[in-house]
């Protein structure tokens, strides 16, 4: 249960925090969309006397990517096939994905959205007469399960009035596991390995955010779905807007450093998204593309997407560039391209749009339209409807600014890093794409590590998920938890390290702090130690500058990526001196150690494969374009916990849907 909101200022850390210990079944680390849905559906299947705990840093109605809430569900099928599914994500991924996993969402995904529906979700309808009847008025149409017609943005996106979006999935959540089940406001830091069995996950131990406390958790299996990465990139953001960015900014990477610190496998690392949005607000820029049919425009007021450089551009990149809808990587490379040669900024046209749309409205529906479009910000990025106001725009006179941000690591969005998992059980998946447990079974969603999951963001190489998908998906790993759970039954989970090893190794930044904070008349600069803060300004300034980020147009090249792997192992042992003398700071202290960790596999990756397979994300200068002959396939690591080294190595791309 979560605990009340702390009085004013942050609560001081102590030595010796005291310690919990737990042992269940079932552990959820996150409290997301993914951990939401697992939440929901695993009491339906879980056996008697089965235990479930679900852990997440912070309180679960506004918690994660959707906390501001959305004004659009970006993957429901409908009408639609899931092979065909398969093929939007395939082409917007460059050609390499996981098929076996998409395929698969597609035939669930649509439930959770009929889910979301009856929980009170308002979603769009679209009359027989072609209108768009929104909120109450949409629901006098029925529901979509019922048959009523959503409104399509594109092939696969639908509008909802999303404000309040978490706080229903999270409501159901909630319900359904129970608040005794459910510790929120704890920061899980790592996850344990079995003492006995090789390759099995134990447990994970976290801390208190709210009162100084370490939990040790033991569980027989685990789902960890803590989100993507934000923040590893200097953010276009400054000053007091810093705390701004497009992803949610509290996902620190702690799904990928957790499992790969225990040795799960990851994949395809060296995707990214570098979302194109409203300058400065980050407001999304679908909807506007979509649904309102708006046309960028470049810095002389050409619709240079439609234009005969950019045609050229495109072919470079056949079969994606020159699809029918071109991906998302290749819509950024076209906006580059046009302000390195001087033909910026680019404008979203908000202007023709809204007149184009208003030429068959009436006054009353006009007004509406305009409210949809500040609405769009107002249900999900409230910061970009206030700089609107701020600069006195009103999208029906004026344009408004877009551009790429900084890049982010995510799984379930227009990007597909992530952990390799296990596909379905089923005999049209290749083989090299099932994870055997120790009992010969295949449990679909399992990492490399045994008894250990990932849903949403966490499951690598099936990107276009979105929030539906991520609800979906973690709802098919609660199934297999249960069974690994029963199916393991006699499994007792042993821990390696001592209670006292895990509180040492937890608190560490507390006792640095303490034993050297008298030493300075100002407590953030100390010759013994690092707080937080600075080492987030040390990692920013080497990966903007040497990793592909903003500085360099997202370029990066060998020599420069030799010097940003150098710079981050200092900072890796660095972190040994990193001090924390609040709660809030020994959070932001780990935050910065997964980011460390996540952001180095992400390089890892890059310079591994020697090419420019997402063009608009990245470049490399001097692997520039696609290599399809030696680089049509997956590039997986995997860091060896016992010996302190990473792997990385290819792994076959196997096409099942024509
Ligand atoms: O406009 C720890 N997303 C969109 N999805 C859509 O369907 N439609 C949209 O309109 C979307 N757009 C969008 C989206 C996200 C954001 C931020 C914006 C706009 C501005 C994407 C989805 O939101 C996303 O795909 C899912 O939310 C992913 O789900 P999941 O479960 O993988 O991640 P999460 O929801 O962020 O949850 C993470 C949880 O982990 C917790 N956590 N807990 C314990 N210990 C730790 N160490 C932890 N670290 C993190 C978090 O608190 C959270 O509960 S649009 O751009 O297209
Ligand atoms: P965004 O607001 O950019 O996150 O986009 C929301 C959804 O619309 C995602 O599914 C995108 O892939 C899709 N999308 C955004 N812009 C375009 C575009 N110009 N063409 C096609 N699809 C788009």
């Amino acid at each position: 249960m979560a605990l009340p909101n702390k009085p004013l200022g942050e609560l001081k850390a102590v030595r010796d925090p005291e310690v919990e210990e737990r042992e269940v079944d079932i552990l959820i680390v996150g409290g997301g969309m993914a951990a939401c849905g697992t939440a929901f559906e695993i009491n339906k299947w879980k056996k008697d006397g089965q235990s479930v705990l679900l852990v997440d840093k912070a309180a679960m109605e506004r918690s994660g990517a959707v906390a501001q809430g959305l004004s659009a569900i970006n993957t429901y099928i409908g009408d639609n096939t899931p092979d065909d599914y398969v093929r939007m994500v395939r082409n917007d991924l460059m050609g390499l994905v996981r098929e076996d996993l998409i395929f698969d969402l597609g035939n669930y995904v649509d439930d959770s959205v009929h889910l979301f529906e009856e929980w009170g979700l308002p979603i769009w309808k679209k009359t027989d007469d072609g209108k768009n009847l929104d909120g109450k008025k949409g629901l006098k149409l029925g529901t979509l399960k019922s048959g009523a017609k959503p409104v399509r943005t594109g092939k696969w996106q639908i509008m909802i009035n999303g404000e309040s979006y978490k706080r229903i999935v999270a409501e159901a959540a909630k319900k359904a596991l129970g608040e005794d089940n459910i510790l929120e406001r704890v920061f899980i830091v790592e996850l344990l390995l079995d003492a006995n069995v090789p390759n099995q996950v134990a447990g994970a131990v976290g801390f208190s955010v709210r009162e100084n406390k370490v939990f040790i958790i033991k569980c027989k299996t685990m789902m960890v779905a803590c989100g993507g990465a934000v923040n590893i990139y200097q953010p276009r953001s400054v000053g007091e807007g810093k705390g701004r960015a497009w992803y949610p900014v509290w996902n620190a990477g702690s799904t990928y450093t957790m499992c790969m610190k225990v040795g799960a496998e990851l994949t395809m690392m060296e995707n990214r998204f570098t979302p194109a949005r409203f300058k400065d607000g980050y407001g999304p820029v679908g909807a506007w593309f979509l649904l309102f049919k708006a046309k960028a425009l470049n810095g002389l007021g050409e619709n240079y997407a439609a234009g005969d450089v950019a045609k050229k551009e495109l072919e470079r990149y056949a079969p994606y560039g020159t699809a029918a809808i071109t991906p998302t990587c290749l819509r950024n490379h076209l906006m580059l391209f046009e302000m390195k040669e001087g033909r910026g900024p680019i404008q979203m046209d908000t202007v023709t749009a809204l007149a184009e749309l208003g030429k068959t409205m009436d006054k009353k529906e006009l007004k509406h339209l305009e409210s949809e479009a500040w609405e769009d910000f107002l249900d999900m990025t409230c910061g970009q409807a206030n700089l609107w106001c701020a600069q006195n725009c009103e999208p029906e006179k004026k344009n408004s600014e877009i551009m790429p941000t900084e890049p982010y690591l995510l799984g379930s969005h227009s990007g597909c890093c992530g952990l390799w998992v296990s596909g379905p059980d089923l005999d049209w998946v290749p083989d090299s794409y099932k994870i055997k447990a120790r009992n010969g079974k295949i449990y679909k969603q399992m990492t490399t590590v045994e008894g250990l999951f990932t849903s949403g963001d966490g499951v690598g190489g099936s990107g276009h998920k979105f929030s539906s998908g991520s609800h979906a998906e973690g709802r098919i790993a609660a199934k297999q938890m249960v069974r690994f759970a029963a199916d393991f039954s006699d499994y007792k989970p042993a821990l390696k390290q001592s209670k006292d090893e895990l509180v040492d190794m937890i608190y560490k930044p507390v006792r640095v702090y303490l034993d050297n904070c008298e030493y300075t008349t100002d407590e953030d600069i100390n010759p013994n130690y690092i707080k937080p803060n600075g080492m987030m300004y040390r990692m920013m300034k080497a990966t903007h500058e040497y990793g592909a980020g903003t500085a360099t147009y997202y370029q990066t090249s060998s020599k420069s990526l030799e010097v940003v792997m150098d710079l981050l192992q200092t900072m890796r042992e660095d972190c040994e001196k990193m001090a924390a003398g609040d709660l809030h700071e020994l959070m932001r202290a780990w935050e910065i150690y997964h980011r460390i960790w996540t952001v180095e596999a992400h390089l890892r990756h890059i310079q591994f494969r020697k090419e420019t397979r997402y063009p608009g994300f990245y470049y490399q200068a001097d692997f520039p374009g696609q290599d399809d002959k030696n680089w049509f396939c997956f590039v997986n690591s995997k860091y060896n916990p016992e010996k302190a080294q990473w792997d990385i190595f290819k792994k076959d791309y196997v096409k099942i849907i024509p």
